[in-house]
């Protein structure tokens, strides 16, 4: 059997505690099991180095199961997919072992399949780039509870990540680079950085988010009918077309804050959209009253905030340098603070150099120091941390 990663095999003793079947899998997943007393469920750790070690894994995951990935790329010939659900206090983790680089490469799978799909509970997913997929990278499908950290979802045929389903509840997105993404049998028009679209759900939110050079949108609620939280996240660079595609048609949006007849407030606070070819924020037809606070728009080749047909509710934010103007608000909107309202200054940024921002992430996955689009205020305009 070829390996992908063949430095890292390895074998190890089975240690085997009670009441945890263990099953062979091809090519020797090595087992570190800990069974817990009484009515504690078991836990069971899975370590993989190869291909078919993964697939086996993720489909033989139950709840308590951790799948650590050594590093090395991984070609799954079948999407990733598991239906299982884990608990609060026994969850499914699949994360890279130590900090290892992993990647899970969807270049040879059958067109139109997802790299990754979880249509489980309590799932921990964790320092693993999910790349090149023929469709979307990685998708959660009416998942509770899930945790989904340092991800990189990269050059995937559709959105890089996302939520999707009724009861999608309590998910936390943290810390996710989301770029490249393109889907050119429609030309660019749906591959978002994250898509959190056809569903709903309480208590989702996403933070520390780098959304960038993607074909449609940084961040897409398409017809998602529950508020969502967005804070500390950046969109830039999304809807240019990269592909020399002649009959692109990628919007551009950096957060696009819904569409497609759902009006809900969704809470977007701190985040940052520059360069996008279209509008830095908007609501996209969604009448709800999304609240914004203390974001910037910088340079984008549209609107800085365009809120025409809505309730939302603008405060403290900052538009500068956006080619069709600060903001186009429509009479439902309430606007306070904001620089483009009357005897608000407009600070000056102490860089307009984004270099820093595309840098690397710090070792717990914060977003790089930069200053780009900081100003200092306590007041106005996104921290850009
Ligand atoms: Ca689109
Ligand atoms: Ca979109």
């Amino acid at each position: 059997m070829r390996l992908d990663t063949g430095r890292h095999r390895r074998t190890r003793t089975l240690s085997i505690a009670t009441a945890v079947a263990v099953t062979a899998c091809a090519g020797g997943v090595y087992l570190g099991l800990q069974s817990g007393g009484g009515a504690r469920a078991a836990t069971t750790t899975v370590t993989v180095s190869t291909t078919a070690q993964l697939e086996s894994a993720v489909a033989r995951a139950t709840a308590g199961t951790t799948i650590q990935v050594r590093g090395g790329t991984y070609y799954p010939a079948n999407t990733l997919k598991s239906t299982a659900n884990g608990t609060g206090s026994a969850r499914i983790t699949l994360t890279a072992y130590g900090s290892e680089k992993v990647r899970i490469d969807g270049s040879k799978l059958a067109a139109g399949s997802w790299l990754a799909g979880i249509y489980g509970d309590y799932w921990t997913v964790s320092g693993i780039t999910f790349q090149r997929s023929p469709a979307q990278g990685f998708v959660a499908t009416s998942s509770v509870g899930g945790v989904f950290r340092n991800l990189v979802t990269a050059n995937n045929g559709d959105s890089g990540f996302t939520l999707r389903g009724d009861g999608t509840t309590g998910n936390l997105v943290q810390n996710l680079d989301s770029h490249g993404n393109y889907d050119a049998a429609s030309h660019g028009q749906n591959a978002d950085g994250i898509a959190i679209k056809f569903g709903s759900g309480s208590n989702n939110k996403v933070t520390g988010a780098r959304l960038y050079n993607n074909a449609d949108d940084g961040l897409d609620l398409w017809q998602f009918s529950s508020p969502v939280t967005i804070e500390h996240s950046w969109a830039f660079g999304n809807g240019k077309n990269r592909w020399n595609d002649a009959a692109f048609e990628g919007n551009g949006n950096g957060f696009k804050l819904g569409g497609g007849g759902a009006s809900v407030a969704h809470v977007v606070n701190n985040n940052a959209a520059w360069d996008n070819t279209l509008h830095g924020f908007t609501e996209n037809s969604n009448t709800g009253a999304i609240a914004l606070n203390r974001n910037t728009a910088y340079a984008n080749a549209a609107t800085g905030f365009y809120f025409a047909t809505g309730k939302a509710r603008l405060g403290k934010n900052l538009a500068v340098s956006n080619k069709k103007g600060t903001s186009k608000l429509g009479s439902s909107a309430v606007s306070a603070g904001n620089n483009w309202d009357s005897g608000i200054a407009t600070p000056a940024f102490k860089s307009t150099d984004a270099t820093t921002a595309h840098g690397a992430r710090g070792s717990d996955g914060s977003l790089p120091a930069t200053a780009f689009l900081t100003t200092g205020s306590t007041t106005i305009g996104s921290t850009m941390n």
